[in-house]
């Protein structure tokens, strides 16, 4: 097995520019070899992990191996928090070598009741703009200029920032409505920036020489603090292990994505106006929407190498990003939008979710999408679930209304 951490090696697989061409999104049932998928054993047993390697190598870097041990620490605990109504709690999370980054949880729940499900998912800040309490870690980390008490040119998060951001993750309104949500910092995981001195990236002898083309990019490696935070929820005796929804904004929808796909302990799947590179397509047919080319050059660190080669070029891609919604395949995914952000390619997304249908066909849901693009403001809250608001590019208590009513259908 490799190291902790190191990334699991994949299959030899050709290079991006030498794959056939294919205008249309490549079927999600049929094998790189052409032979098709027809039962739900084949999916798993065959075509499943297939994508699962084709999606590491050819756009998000390999998936990094579990490490060996978490250790959970509790930096303090509100039982009187949130109005009242529920326990704040911020919960370090510490993974084998010394040196590797520590990830804060900060856990919203209600008090008094049997173990609740939880939403769990990375924020872009810091858990200390999501709330004024006083004992939430502010982080000591790298942390984008440009956000509420961030000093200007050092990019450092000071207390100025508490509370600041309280609307992205409304955490009384979640706990009740008898949710428990649990959220970490991403650049504690691995800084939203190129370069590879911080963060897990840093911790990879590969990382400071020629990086490989499926190096573990970033969205990746967010991801992967998704699962660190779910191996602690799975033991806390107040979360319902069996009953995890992942939830991200924008580059963190990406992550929610891509986190539900590899992890099967997550059992509904929000991606949060995701777009390119989460659920939008890469084979866009939406002008306004966000192309490839654009985000691996002005992101260049979100994926690995070998996705930006596609960026002339999106017919190339061995899959679009339906086989992603596949892979969580029976697990609701719902993929929540807004009128006003074409950029993240709403419509583009439905027929994303329309093209994973087959896949979860297999696993007997006869109608998993709507028939048709629904309605501004229609929560179609089918297992491939999909919702666009009025509004701009943004988190909302309002989005948390929405994500709570599918949460009841799906984890109630
Ligand atoms: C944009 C980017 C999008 C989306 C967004 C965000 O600049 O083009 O793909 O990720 O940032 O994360 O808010």
């Amino acid at each position: 097995a490799p190291p902790a951490g190191s990334p699991v090696p994949l299959p030899a697989f050709p290079p991006p520019d030498t794959l056939p061409s294919t205008a249309e999104f490549p079927d999600p049932l049929v094998m790189r070899d052409g032979t098709k998928i027809a039962t739900k054993k084949d999916w798993e047993e065959k075509r499943r992990p297939e994508l699962k390697e084709l999606f590491q190598h050819y756009m998000y870097g390999r998936f990094p191996a579990k490490p060996e041990k978490v250790t959970a620490k509790v930096l303090f605990e509100d039982t009187k928090a949130l109005g009242g109504k529920g326990t704040l709690r911020e919960v370090e999370l510490t993974f084998g070598p010394p040196e590797w980054p520590k990830l804060y949880l900060l856990i919203a729940a209600p008090n008094g009741t049997p173990p609740v499900a939880c939403f769990v998912g990375p924020n872009f800040g810091g858990n200390h703009l999501l709330t004024a309490h006083e004992q939430v870690r502010v982080p000591t980390v790298w942390v984008p200029g440009g956000y509420p008490g961030v000093e200007k040119g050092t990019n450092r998060a000071t207390a100025e920032g508490r509370g600041k951001q309280a609307d992205t993750w409304p955490l009384q309104q979640i706990v009740e409505s008898g949710y428990a949500v649990a959220t970490f910092y991403c650049g504690d995981v691995q800084p939203d920036r190129p370069g590879v001195s911080e963060g897990m990236r840093a911790t990879l002898p590969a990382a400071k020489d020629a990086p490989p083309a499926d190096e573990t990019a970033t969205v990746m490696w967010w991801a992967w603090g998704c699962h660190r935070a779910v191996d602690f929820l799975v033991t806390d005796p107040r979360t319902d292990a069996k009953r995890l929804a992942v939830v991200g904004h924008s580059r963190l929808g990406k992550t929610a994505l891509l986190a539900g796909a590899f992890d099967d302990r997550i059992a509904v799947v929000i991606p949060h106006q995701s777009g390119c590179g989460g659920a939008g397509p890469s084979r866009s047919k939406n002008p306004k929407a966000e192309p490839v080319k654009r985000i691996t050059t002005v992101f260049p660190h979100w994926f690995c190498a070998n996705f930006r080669a596609f960026g002339d070029d999106t017919t190339k891609i061995p899959f679009d990003q339906h086989s992603l919604v596949a892979i969580c395949a029976p697990r609701p995914v719902l993929a929540t939008n807004a009128d006003d952000d074409q950029w993240a390619n709403p419509p583009g997304q439905f027929d994303v979710l329309t093209a994973a249908a087959p896949v979860y066909r297999l696993y007997g849901d006869a109608r998993p999408v709507a028939a048709k693009l629904p309605e501004t403001g229609t929560l179609a809250d089918e297992r491939l679930g999909y919702f666009v608001r009025a509004g701009k590019h943004s988190m909302t208590p309002d989005d948390w209304k929405v994500f709570t009513r599918y949460a009841d259908k799906w984890l109630k």
